[in-house]
């Protein structure tokens, strides 16, 4: 068995993993050691059981089996399987965006509803962008007709998603030669369901070309539905201060832990816990107070519009119940382990369950509903108070770790912080970039999986990109991870950055690396990219900029497409586990090269953070070749040889 120190980087989970050993409670990390080895078959994508002449498994060394029973090849099998993970991903986030536009729907038709237009700022200024009129109306009449367009976005069967408008025109050209511009999200999920049936689409490009279309449906459309409808609903988020790490609990507060995902439920639930009913009942009750804090993509979006603390990231969910203090965890969908409600039944939690869509077993279903949002929520609260008197005062075990952070960074906003008062357009982002001050930006994403030690992946890449003068923004668990590592403060410039991006966040006052949101505001990313591209000076299209990104530790289909829509909007992405496609020759090196061809962007794989990091950088320096720009302004730690190249160019 692994120790500790060898499944987790971060000190606070290394302290909750011995205090889980000592008293004899598994976590994920065993059940992950006991299932190894794990299924060569699954991981290289070539087992197929679609239908039931099979299932079927070919060779992967040409020993066995070439083909299906069908007569399907390692390529056709992995490339189905593949879009199918990236439907999945694709509904996940779509879905969750469909919830917001009906949320939004609802209070624009309903003035005592619990929910009400809050930035209507952004509310105008989307209006403007889908031409909705404006003139002589209420706030209300606009946000109906902003919440019908969103909700058509799901169903239409023909034309081009709204928001795709917002890429750069050649990424347009090359998604339409291409054929992928998305017509509707949930159109493009169910064609690949369907082109992936038994016996239809078996050429593995083909099927990827499909897959590519709903994963850009994904992130120009449900995803970026969430996001924007959510900063109209909830206020788009501004820079705040704000602390990460499990020492957020207090052994003398209830607390109650929010997991999940979407924004409409952690609202409620921010508003009912700071309600001063309730915290008088929990005073009552021998409490001094109500924390709430965070875990996964929940926790980012009540952190970047609220300021509240974040207890964790994905594998931290089971080691925040084995504090033995948190009184409730409330869950809704999506990066929920189902083994939360066995696991509290060692304890006093109560896991309450909310989404018609996601129960769980042993956990208590409190059904949450936009119709009755507040009351409800204020039900939960009332619930997690009534368990503090229940606590077992020996089985309590609160690691003392807290960092604290800035977050709250948007695409609106991002230039507003590098570009100062009087600057306030992406011109000193794109200045600095072509100076060479700044060598580049790279986005570094994603979840926790327990095949990589713990954060270690996002921490250690980031860091090696910022000393290298590329200024990183985050979102989901890795957002999570770099707080914890103390790199979402501003002082972390004069401690990792390189020279020239530490000059730019000195005169800003910004962190190195920039918090961008939960995983839905990967949409934020684009914007910012297609941004930089309008701005001028660094290309006609997102494949142009000296950009990567990377997900070093992902586990999610949700993830898969993501990197899909990513590398289809032009970004190099390295991946820190490979696809899988491992065993699909063709397939791997359409995906790591042909791919680029069509799209600007392609995969690569890389399990070393730094040696992943270190290919980032040789990307961006390529690029910064390409544009005719000379190396980086400072001495940085690693050269590429393109950046050897680029100052003999230079001389
Ligand atoms: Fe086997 Fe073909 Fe059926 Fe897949 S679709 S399970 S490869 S027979
Ligand atoms: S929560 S999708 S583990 S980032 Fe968005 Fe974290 Fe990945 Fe879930």
């Amino acid at each position: 068995m692994k120790k500790p120190e060898e499944r987790s980087s971060d000190n606070a989970s290394i302290r909750m993993l011995n205090h889980v050993l000592e008293c004899d409670l598994s976590t994920l990390w065993d059940r992950h050691e006991g299932m190894e080895p794990q299924c060569g078959f699954g991981s290289l994508g070539i087992c197929c059981r679609i239908c039931m002449m099979g299932p079927c498994r070919v060779d992967p060394f040409g020993d066995g089996p070439s083909e299906g029973i069908c007569g399907a090849t390692h390529d056709i099998i992995a490339a189905r399987n593949l879009v199918r993970m990236i439907a999945a991903g694709a509904a996940a986030h779509s879905d969750h965006g469909r919830d917001v536009a009906h949320t939004l729907m609802m209070a624009a038709e309903d003035e005592s509803c619990d929910y009400q237009v809050k930035d209507e700022k952004k509310l105008g200024a989307l209006a403007a962008e889908l031409g909705v009129e404006t003139e002589g109306r209420s706030y209300r009449e606009i946000a109906k007709d902003v919440a019908e367009i969103a909700f058509s976005q799901f169903g239409q069967q023909h034309g081009e998603l709204v928001f795709t408008r917002r890429a750069p025109d050649d990424q347009v050209k090359r998604w339409r030669a291409a054929g992928v511009v998305p017509r509707g999200v949930d159109r493009e999920i169910v064609e690949i369901m369907h082109r992936t049936t038994m016996g239809v689409d078996n050429d593995h490009e083909n099927i990827m070309r499909q897959g590519v279309r709903a994963a850009l449906g994904d992130g120009w459309g449900g995803s970026m539905i969430a996001t924007d409808l959510s900063d109209v609903l909830f206020n788009a988020p501004v820079w705040l201060r704000s602390r990460a790490n499990l020492g957020i609990l207090k052994s003398d507060q209830v607390n109650i832990i929010v997991h999940g995902h979407e924004p409409n439920l952690s609202e409620m639930i921010v508003a009912a816990s700071q309600d001063r009913e309730l915290v008088e009942l929990a005073r009552e009750k021998g409490a001094s107070g109500i924390t709430l804090g965070g875990i996964c993509c929940t926790a980012n979006e009540i952190l970047m519009r609220h300021g509240i603390p974040v207890a964790g990231n994905f594998l931290q969910q089971e080691l925040a119940l084995a504090t033995g203090v948190v009184d409730a965890m409330v869950v809704d969908v999506q990066c929920v382990f189902p083994s939360l409600g066995k696991l509290a039944k060692c304890f006093h939690t109560e896991i309450i369950s909310t989404s018609p869509k996601a129960k769980f077993p042993f956990a208590t279903h409190v059904e949450f509903t936009e119709e009755k949002a507040f009351q409800t929520a204020k039900e939960i609260v009332r619930r997690a108070i009534d368990k503090f008197p229940q606590r077992d005062a020996a089985s309590i075990c609160v690691p003392d770790e807290t960092t604290p952070l800035v977050a709250g960074f948007t695409a609106e906003n991002i230039f507003q912080m590098l570009g100062g008062h009087y600057r306030r357009s992406y011109r000193p982002l794109n200045d600095a970039i072509m100076t060479g001050r700044l060598r580049g930006a790279a986005a570094v994403v994603g979840c926790n999986n327990p095949k990589h030690l713990h954060d270690y992946g996002h921490v250690a890449m980031t860091k090696e990109l910022i000393a290298n003068d590329v200024l990183v923004v985050t979102t989901g668990c890795t957002a999570v991870a770099d707080a914890k590592a103390g790199l979402l403060r501003p002082e972390a410039a004069e401690e990792y950055a390189g020279a020239g991006l530490r000059e730019i966040c000195r005169a800003v006052g910004a962190p190195p690396v920039l918090h961008l949101g939960s995983c839905v505001d990967i949409s934020r990313i684009l914007v910012v990219l297609s941004n930089m591209v309008a701005e001028g000076g660094l290309g006609e299209s997102i494949a142009d900029l000296p950009v990567a990104g990377a997900a070093p530790e992902w586990m999610s289909e949700k993830a898969i497409s993501i990197g899909f829509y990513v590398v289809a909007s032009g970004v190099y992405t390295v991946l820190g586990t490979p696809l899988p496609v491992q065993g699909a020759p063709g397939l791997r090196e359409f995906l790591t090269g042909g791919i680029e061809k069509l799209y600007g962007g392609k995969f690569a794989f890389e399990a070393d953070p730094i040696k992943a990091a270190h290919m980032m950088i040789d990307h961006i320096d390529a690029k910064r070749a390409a544009l005719g720009l000379g190396g980086p302004m400072y001495e940085v730690p690693y050269a590429s040889k393109t950046s050897e190249q680029v100052v003999e160019a230079a001389g």
